[in-house]
């Protein structure tokens, strides 16, 4: 098949930005006049409309802008319940600990979502997957973590699968047994952690696309997530690491030796880590939303990032505790104000950077002849107005697999 040959379907008249360049404005990013051609839910044809092949079908995009379908690469979009009567208690001064030490926080969640149904956990997540669908996200991950003993995390990454049935959607699962310890090890985080290596993780392995653990003082020590992550690779699965989020356990670089797809938060991340992620190819995931609802004032080291080019995705971690946000566009209006990103980078972290974070760099993420065609389609004037309004969502259509 070559470039020229008649595509099922062709917009026309757009500008796109790719997100195969470096920078907005390195005309490696941008065509204008651009068309898109389609065969097969893949992309056949990028470029100049003037040089587009035939199409059966074609849809006239009147100078609007097509960016890839966006990605969210962090969330916990599926779980039981929600956590606002805490957000209460925190704004009359209770403190994110103290409601955890009280038996909220984490293991709250857990309870409502042990004590929900398969089918009431998709029915609770759809509103929100719906949220992010409606701002142009055509990939989305989801994370376990909140089942944390065998049959709820199978009940968890089982829903999380079946989002994709029900929307057109692709759905990238995690597995988060490592999230917090259930009250039944209580005191016995070792044991907690030979449990998920000997019974929950070969159990789960064909449910996930990937193991995620919390490295911190409130989740699980290095020592622990190196345990865990020598049985994911065992098992076949990469990993990816919540790390350096409260403090700096040096949780990154355990990840990057792992070779992890990611690591992700890293707001008390240090120059021996980010040398590590670069080294390995590692992601880093930002997740502004969190850093905005805890009111953290510790900012990621972007500069440092940055300068080892290091990938930086954003993500919105849709989670009913730390970032209660199902907007991706909003993400990337945090981070721009609260972090510094650039609109190039927020752009690149939603898209290439994101797909990256997932390990799905060869299917999505770009506008380029190959991958699935999954298109955003904005009523925009520049690719800045994504990232400069707040709660105005200017997508004209999404196109996922082609259609
Ligand atoms: N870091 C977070 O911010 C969330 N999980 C994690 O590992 C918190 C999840 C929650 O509070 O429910
Ligand atoms: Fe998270």
């Amino acid at each position: 098949m070559t470039m020229r040959e008649r595509c099922e379907r062709l917009w026309t008249d757009a500008r796109l930005w790719t997100g195969l360049g470096t920078g907005l404005g390195t005309g490696l990013d941008l065509i204008e006049r651009g068309a898109i051609g389609m065969r097969g839910g893949v992309i056949a044809y990028v470029g100049p409309m003037a040089e587009a092949p035939d199409a059966e079908q074609v849809i006239d995009c009147a100078g609007r802008w097509i960016t890839p379908g966006l990605i969210d690469c962090h969330t916990h979009l599926v779980h039981g319940g929600d956590r606002a009567a805490e957000f209460e208690m925190r704004l009359a001064g209770a403190s994110y600990e103290e409601i955890a030490r009280a038996g909220g926080g984490i293991v709250s969640t857990m309870r409502a979502t042990r004590a929900a149904s398969e089918e009431e956990l998709v029915a609770a997540a759809l509103p929100r997957l719906d949220a992010l669908i409606a701002e142009g996200v055509t990939t989305v991950e989801v994370k376990s973590g909140y089942g944390l003993d065998l049959e709820n995390e199978v009940k968890m990454l089982r829903a999380a699968r079946r989002l994709g049935g029900e929307r057109p959607v692709s759905v990238a699962t995690s597995f988060l047994g490592a999230h917090a310890l259930p009250p039944e090890f209580a005191g016995d985080a070792d044991g907690y952690i030979d449990h998920l290596i000997g019974e929950v993780l070969p159990r789960v392995a064909s449910l996930a696309d990937a193991v995620d653990g919390f490295c911190e003082g409130i989740g699980f020590s290095p020592a622990q997530i190196e345990r865990l992550f020598v049985a994911a690779k065992r098992s076949g699965l990469p990993v990816k690491l919540h790390a350096e989020q409260l403090s700096n356990l040096h949780g990154a670089a355990l990840a990057a030796r792992f070779g992890a797809l990611s690591a992700d938060h890293l707001e008390h991340l240090d120059e021996a880590g980010v040398a590590a992620m670069a080294g390995a190819g590692t992601a880093a995931v930002l997740l502004p939303g969190a850093f905005y609802f805890m009111r953290d004032t510790k900012v990621p080291p972007i500069e440092a990032l940055r300068r080892a080019g290091v990938p930086m995705a954003l993500a919105t971690d849709c989670n009913p505790g730390t970032s209660p946000l199902t907007s991706l566009l909003l993400a990337m209006n945090m981070g721009a104000t609260l972090f510094g990103l650039t609109v190039e980078e927020c752009l690149a972290g939603v898209t290439r950077h994101a797909a990256r974070a997932l390990g799905l760099q060869d299917r999505v993420g770009t506008l380029e002849a190959g991958k699935r065609c999954d298109l955003a389609i904005w009523d925009i004037e520049r690719p800045a107005q994504l990232v400069y309004r707040m709660g105005l969502n200017p997508l004209h259509a999404r196109v996922w697999r082609g259609s």
